[in-house]
């Protein structure tokens, strides 16, 4: 039956489509409608809806939330935000039946989609419309089907228009064919995510219009003359006048914050208090899923030890830490043993301190411990941005100490293309070194072999053609590291054991075993003013695919240029990050890059066909930070 002959005015949702999912136990105000169907003041673990076996169907639908106290239309799989926990096996063939329930007249459609996040499957499975598949339109289904390579904690999510930011994402947890290495009773998934209650498309309008918007925290006239009490006024001028000639502000950490996100946890608020439940003594795996679009968690759990046993759904070496940061799209497994207490807080705040989604392990529904405040709001240094430690004696950070600059050249300097070369950028007098000199013959950036790349051992970073003097690059990077050992801004010197990338290392040996046969280095460019996002200076609808040869092993150099942090995710093939040495280390589907940062990781490109290549924080992938990758014969 269509919705006109039954009847259904278009653009109302069937209402048995209709459900509340709540997120705030301030949602009295949808009480009083009187609608509560089938509500749940908390999703906790035992009701977290879970799809097991190898025949699965999904609907996607509208269905009303109240996170805020406001009610608002998400995009939802199965009804629920997040969507159904699936399981599969290991060496099985899964089927889904993805259905497109989205009513007519939806903020969130027409068109929707599934990718899954990290799985090895053939191109026309990996549903991200445009490449080897067309999307799911209104009243369609799309049949997926393909076997399960791999084993360990993932997560799927739409790749259409903005889905993923409207609530369209889910958890993903293979168990393995063998022995399972986190086996346990209990293993509870603790994914997540950004709400907001703005249609997503507007927030991504308002980024373009006012990208600051969410960086209220200007540094104020105390703070300056706090900074030239102790640098002396000179060095305090110039470093202010450096920061607004970079049309930014040293605490600028994150696009999108609390200001405009309510973060959950498992589909709740830190008032809906997700709960895990344990017995004191037991070993219990967590399986963290950032599904967020735009957030970094640091994710800790005062008073007990992390010990971290999987990223990305591979198997690591077992480091225990207090606290990790987890950028959007990667999965980390920890595992902890909680006795001696009661009830644990899952603390998970954003990288920018704004905001906090919190949970509860507790040996009974109910209980809580105390959450801690927000961390100290971290002031980024030109350290953090790799261009060197220019400010040699001049701490920019009151509240952490900026990384030692490892190859700090004394002429490293910061260049703004397109700005005059002549214009002095800071108290550095080589600042201002003309670029242009550096940049001519590096046309795709392709070496040509695979001997290990200078991972920022001391000479100048060089940069690509097509980035300058590009309308949409605002800045490059002079002197990056790989950064590897850093635990990133706001998490120096915290007290506690912070796990940083080069703590994760594959319980494997490099899964190829060939030296890469050539290396494409690839720089994360941007306009931080502009909201404008980008490979190389070049958007997705510029650019030319990155071909791959069917079988080769090659070598993927990325620096980041800019001052935010992108994760970067290859779809369909691993990415085997590299140490510093150019040694293999780990593998991960999602690879983080701070600001100034330059890291390197293998591909094995041995799957055919056209692959989506992104950063993974939504609304830099929806403004150009995007490549296809097409692998051929
Ligand atoms: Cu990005």
């Amino acid at each position: 039956m269509s919705f006109k002959s039954s009847g259904v005015p278009q653009g109302i949702a069937m209402p048995s489509r209709r459900r509340f999912v709540q997120g705030l136990a301030a949602g009295g105000a949808i009480a009083g409608l009187g609608l509560w169907p089938r509500a749940s003041w908390a999703q906790t673990a035992q009701t977290m809806p879970t799809l097991r076996g190898t025949e699965f169907d999904l609907s996607i639908g509208e269905t009303l939330v109240n996170y805020t106290g406001s009610t608002r239309p998400a995009v939802t799989i199965n009804g629920t935000v997040p969507g159904p926990l699936l399981r599969w096996k290991q060496g099985t063939t899964v089927t889904l039946r993805v259905r497109n329930e989205l009513p007519r007249g939806s903020i969130h459609g027409p068109d929707t989609s599934i990718h899954w996040h990290g799985i090895l499957l053939p191109a026309n499975m990996d549903g991200v419309p445009g490449m080897s598949f067309d999307g799911i339109r209104p009243g369609e289904s799309y049949l997926y089907r393909f076997d399960v390579k791999q084993a360990g904690t993932y997560w799927y999510h739409s790749h259409s228009g903005f889905q993923e930011q409207g609530g369209m994402y889910g958890p993903l947890v293979i168990d393995p064919d063998g022995p399972d290495p986190i086996a346990s009773d209990r293993d509870y998934v603790v994914m997540l995510s950004d709400w907001t209650d703005m249609n997503p498309a507007k927030l991504f309008a308002r980024l373009k219009k006012m990208a600051s918007h969410d960086n209220v925290y200007q540094r104020t006239v105390g703070d300056f003359m706090r900074d030239a009490e102790r640098n002396g006024l000179p060095a305090t001028i110039a470093d202010r006048k450096m920061w607004g000639q970079m049309r930014m502000t040293p605490t600028d950490l994150s696009d999108v914050n609390g200001q405009t996100y309510t973060y959950l946890l498992n589909g709740t608020t830190a008032l809906g208090n997700w709960t895990g439940v344990f017995a004191p003594g037991d070993k219990v795996p967590l399986r963290l899923i950032n599904g967020s679009a735009m957030t970094y968690f640091d994710v800790r759990i005062p008073g007990l030890k992390l010990t971290v046993v999987a990223a990305d759904g591979q198997p690591v070496h077992p480091v225990t830490v207090d606290e990790l940061r987890i950028g959007a799209a990667e999965t980390f497994d920890v595992i902890v043993q909680p006795s001696g207490q009661d009830a644990y807080t899952l603390f998970a705040q954003d990288s920018a301190r704004t905001g906090y989604v919190s949970g509860t392990l507790a040996v009974r529904e109910g209980l809580r411990a105390p959450i801690p405040p927000l961390d100290p709001r971290p002031i980024l240094s030109m350290a953090d941005m790799g261009h060197g430690d220019m400010h040699a004696g001049h701490d920019m950070s009151s509240m952490e100490t900026p990384q030692p600059a490892p190859a700090a050249d004394p002429h490293a300097g910061h260049a703004m293309p397109g700005t005059n070369p002549a214009a002095p950028i800071a108290a550095d007098p080589h600042a201002g070194h003309d670029m242009s000199a550096n940049t001519g013959a590096m046309a795709g950036m392709d070496h040509g072999n695979g001997a290990t790349p200078d991972m920022g051992g001391g000479g100048m970073q060089t940069h690509p053609a097509s980035e300058t003097n590009k309308p949409l690059v605002d800045m490059q990077t002079m002197a990056p590291t790989p950064k590897l050992d850093d635990p990133g801004i706001g998490l120096r010197n915290n007290g506690r054991r912070v796990l940083t990338y080069a703590d994760l290392r594959s319980t494997f040996a490099d899964p190829d075993g060939r030296d890469p046969g050539r290396t494409v280095e690839l720089h994360l460019t941007g306009h931080m003013e502009k909201f404008a996002w980008s490979f190389d200076g070049l958007k997705f609808a510029q650019a030319q695919p990155l071909r791959m040869t069917y079988g080769e092993r090659l070598r993927i150099v990325l620096v980041n240029d800019t001052m935010m942090s992108h994760p970067i995710h290859l779809h369909g093939m691993w990415s085997d990050v590299e140490d510093a040495d150019g040694n293999f280390q780990v593998r991960k589907h999602t690879v983080d890059m701070p600001p100034g940062s330059k890291r390197s990781y293998r591909v094995r490109a041995d799957a055919l066909g056209r692959w989506a290549y992104h950063c993974h924080l939504f609304f830099h992938m929806e403004s150009g930070m995007f490549r296809e990758v097409r692998v051929q014969e």
